[in-house]
């Protein structure tokens, strides 16, 4: 009897043990799965919200989210195609819209000051990353900088000029720019960014996408323009993934002794 109700306990007590470990991964599982589970926080495809069968027609309103697109240093911009010359990722078909800029600085004058801003804060969001795509005619810039802010109002340099290194007349999808890195981005109403024309690097002007053309009347075609992130973990969250990971690790330790 004695044996039996000793062999019942052991058996109770494993039970229970092995139960409190599911719960601490099954915790620690989904506290991992939300911190690697990027979420869409806003996103610009340029189509008419209703189509209309006319790609010189579109909006600025985002398609998903909340934002702002604006135009920096004296360009102007219409909506065009965002099928031709090979076309952006824009699922759309028959009303696939981009929002085409024109109207560049001189060659050799306002470097980095000249192109598109997007601003849409990324409250509640970390780990934000930005991507977009962007058609260089032949005769614009060769080069673009992605800039950053934290306050809507200033502008920092991130990352190296991307460049439309084949030439113009073409789409160059899904440019990428990870902010992971940068803390004050994070959950900031105020978050913003730029693509801008930049000279040739370690040079005073600029260069044609297309080599055998000349830089000046050219356009930059922008389809796309995508905010991600990760939602904050709220710190209940936390606090729950971190006891379930002590306990975690107490339960091993206990089981090794
Ligand atoms: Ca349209
Ligand atoms: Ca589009």
């Amino acid at each position: 009897m004695k044996l039996q109700r000793s062999m019942n306990s052991v058996l109770a007590s494993k039970l229970l043990a092995n139960a409190r470990q599911l719960v601490c991964g099954c915790t620690v599982l989904a506290m991992c799965s939300a911190w690697s589970s990027a979420a869409l926080i806003t996103q610009w495809n340029f189509n008419s919200v209703v189509p209309d069968a006319a790609t010189g027609t579109g909006t600025l309103i985002a398609a998903t989210g909340a934002g702002t697109a604006s135009l920096v240093g004296g360009t102007t911009a219409t909506f065009a195609s965002g099928d031709a010359s090979g076309g952006s990722s824009d699922p759309a078909v028959g009303d696939d819209s981009a929002w085409n800029l024109s109207t560049w600085p001189a060659q050799g004058a306002g470097d980095k000051t000249a192109g598109a801003q997007f601003a849409s804060g990324t409250a509640g969001f970390q780990d934000i990353k930005v991507t977009w795509d962007q058609r260089h005619s032949n005769t614009t810039s060769r080069y673009v900088q992605f800039q950053y802010s934290t306050d809507g109002t200033n502008f920092v340099d991130f990352g190296s000029a991307f460049e439309a290194d084949q030439g113009g007349d073409r789409w160059y999808n899904g440019r990428m720019i990870d902010l992971s890195t940068v803390n004050g981005v994070n959950n900031n109403a105020n978050f913003a960014f730029r693509v801008v024309n930049t000279f040739a690097p370690s040079s005073s002007g600029y260069l044609p996408a297309t080599a055998t053309s000349t830089y000046g009347t050219g356009t930059q075609r922008f389809d796309m323009v995508t905010i991600e992130g990760n939602a904050v973990p709220e710190p209940a969250t936390v606090s729950l993934g971190i006891i379930g990971l002590l306990a975690l690790v107490r339960t091993q330790r206990a089981r090794r002794a």
